[in-house]
């Protein structure tokens, strides 16, 4: 849910006008809303260039997981590898553009560690593709709109590893 949602649904059960804080923080949503847009855009049609950069960079420094008895051996492994980093890039656009990382926690975290440890991948490597994608994204992206970028992708590695 969004800021301006939550705001208002917040303000409603209690039958009130919005709070000047809670219009202090909207005006901050809206303020920063056409450099989110401006990011959100810029991963999306760079998100082929980004996935095969950090899968390659991932690979190189990863390289058990690609080989024999790795958890993304063969193509097809590989191919689920990648749409894997796909999922995450997708959530990182979802969170530049709602301004907040609920629904990285939702989709993406909740559940996760679980879910690697049951099919055998190793989520530190995981964890690892979502770095090298922090740093291919981070050529497309300058100053602020970078640094707030940056830190959507830490918090999907800092929720899988922890
Ligand atoms: C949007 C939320 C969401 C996520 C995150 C998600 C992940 C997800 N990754 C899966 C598999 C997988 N994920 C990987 C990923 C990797 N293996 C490695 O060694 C690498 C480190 C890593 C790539 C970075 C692989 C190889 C599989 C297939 C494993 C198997 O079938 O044995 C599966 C099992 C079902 C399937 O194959 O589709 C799920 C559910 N699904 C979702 O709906």
């Amino acid at each position: 849910m969004s800021i301006v949602t939550k705001s208002i649904v917040s303000a409603d059960a209690e039958a009130r006008y919005l709070s000047p804080g809670e219009l202090e923080r909207i005006k901050g949503f809206i303020s920063s809303g056409a450099s989110r847009l401006r990011v959100a855009q810029v991963l999306t049609e760079s998100r082929e260039r980004i996935i095969k950069e950090a899968g390659d960079a991932l690979f190189q420094r990863r390289p058990d997981v690609v080989s024999p008895g790795g958890n993304a051996y063969g193509e097809e492994m590989t191919a689920t590898c990648l749409r894997d980093l796909d999922y995450y890039l997708r959530l990182v656009t979802y969170a530049v553009i709602a301004g907040e990382v609920s629904p990285i926690d939702e989709i993406g975290i909740i559940g996760a560690k679980e879910m690697y440890k049951s099919l055998g991948t190793p989520i530190d490597a995981v964890a690892q593709g979502v770095r090298e994608m922090k740093n291919a994204a981070s050529s497309l992206i300058s100053g602020e709109d970078a640094t707030e970028t940056a830190s959507y992708f830490d918090y999907v590695v800092r929720g899988l590893l922890n």
